[in-house]
């Protein structure tokens, strides 16, 4: 569709949506309660965009006053298929009620979407991340379902299971598999010791990811692409705005993620005066459901950095593209010496070096008046160290190589400090590489 006749069905969804949650919740009519727009009758996009952003810490305060699901739910309790909800890692989890009918409109919009990016009935795809109650898993698992390909719920998480996951792969060789790109590389690490080649004794032509930046990180790509002679499609919003893969690259995109506005209506804001930006913009996404009755949720906070714009791909699609995915999050957003680093830079960087040992971590220390200090502790390969004994300057060139290769891409030097390969833990889920020791 033309982005504009687009529009109108959107703003029509929209303004159905809108209106039933304000009907339908005992939580929206509270929120909208000082809106300068009618929340029953909205007339335009821009209207739209003047409702209320909705937080995380929104969410967490209304189920902590009405627990478990606060008054989001439009449905009766009795009437929830499912219950989801986030880790909580970070703070009291978020609860999601998920009614029948959602649940089908989600395996339907994720069919829809998968097919696009090239996944078809005689497919099989392994799920590669833990089920439970991340709905990551279970999203890629109902979409798969949905458009008739084969199924295999591995999962991921307990102790061994990647080895398993390895014999498994050379054994039933699945042609496609979701889960993290993090993951995707520690099982290619965990084969090769197993003395299993990823490219030749599995069967992988197409690999869908979400959850953590990677599949739009050039080198990242690359490598799970030659490691396991696979094409990548990025993926992922957020497990509150389920169906999540309404960001969603396809075969023809080399990173990004065209942004399905019909499924789930996506804004970029300004992080500062929170309103909307224009194509070729960087800012956060700020997502809306378009077609939930159970928990809707609507212009709900990322919190993530990304760049939009409409972008003439190869597939057709006139969506507009988050156009190198999501590289960061607005609070994890690390400024050295007035320079914005994203960490998904630095591993575009030092995945791109031979040296490289196969993961990283980045350290943050503020000392009492002083700016933010950095360090980028790498592992290198364990052949450095071997070299060392006869050459015992090796080491010195490897740390000066990427320091010089990390500064001339970041705009400001950086200290890094090298790590025998292996020497951090690998995950079965999505990457922890900030250690932030800023106290002060
Ligand atoms: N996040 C999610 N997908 C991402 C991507 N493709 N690139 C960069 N960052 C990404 C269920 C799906 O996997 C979505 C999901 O991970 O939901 P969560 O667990 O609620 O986490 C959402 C956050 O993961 C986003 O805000 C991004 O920071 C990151």
């Amino acid at each position: 569709m033309s982005p504009d006749e687009r529009g109108e069905a959107i703003l029509s969804k929209l303004r159905g949506q809108v209106r039933y949650a304000f009907q339908n919740s005992g939580f929206y009519p509270e929120f909208y309660g000082g809106a300068t727009v009618d929340p029953e009758n909205l007339r335009s996009l821009e209207e739209f965009a003047q409702l209320p952003i909705l937080t995380k810490e929104d969410i967490r305060r209304e189920q902590e006053e009405h627990p478990p699901y606060g008054r989001f739910l439009c449905i009766p309790p009795s009437e929830v298929f499912r219950v989801h909800g986030t880790s909580g890692t970070t703070g009291r989890p978020t609860v999601f009620g998920i009614g029948h009918d959602d649940w089908d409109r989600i395996a339907e919009a994720h069919a829809r979407i998968l097919w696009g990016a090239g996944l078809r009935p005689d497919d099989m795809v392994m799920v590669a991340a833990v089920f439970s109650l991340y709905v990551g898993s279970w999203g890629a698992l109902v979409g798969a379902e949905r458009l008739g390909a084969t199924c295999f719920p591995f999962g991921s998480g307990a102790p061994g299971q990647t080895e398993r996951a390895a014999e498994w792969c050379a054994m039933v060789k699945p042609s496609a598999l979701y889960g993290t790109p993090s993951y995707a590389l520690y099982l290619a690490e965990t084969a090769r010791q197993m003395g299993l080649d990823p490219l030749t004794d599995f069967g992988f032509r197409f690999m869908f990811f979400s959850g953590e930046p990677g599949a739009s990180v050039p080198a990242t790509r690359r490598l799970i692409e030659d490691t396991f002679g696979c094409y990548v499609v990025d993926q992922g919003s957020m497990a509150e705005m389920t169906p999540w893969m309404s960001n969603s690259g396809c075969r023809h995109l080399s990173t990004g993620m065209h942004l399905w506005q019909d499924i789930v209506y996506t804004e970029l804001v300004d992080p500062e005066s929170r309103r909307n930006l224009p194509l070729g913009a960087e800012g956060v996404p700020v997502y809306s459901h378009t077609e939930r009755t159970s928990q809707p949720m609507i212009r709900y906070w990322s919190g993530d950095i990304a760049q939009w714009d409409l972008i003439d791909c190869p597939c057709g699609r006139t969506y507009p593209t988050l156009t190198r995915g999501i590289y960061g999050r607005a609070d994890d957003m690390i400024i050295v010496r007035g320079q914005n680093v994203f960490p998904s830079r630095i591993e575009d960087i030092l995945r791109s070096m031979d040296v490289f040992g196969g993961e990283f971590r980045l350290l943050l220390e503020r000392e009492r008046g002083q700016l933010d200090r950095l360090t980028v502790q790498t592992e290198v390969l364990a052949d450095t160290y071997v070299q060392r004994e006869s050459d015992p300057a090796a080491l010195d060139r490897v740390q000066e190589e990427i320091t010089a290769a990390l500064r001339r891409a970041l705009g400001v030097g950086v200290a890094v400090e090298l790590k025998p390969a292996g020497e951090f833990e690998r995950t079965q889920f999505k990457a922890r590489r900030i250690i932030d020791h800023r106290t002060v």
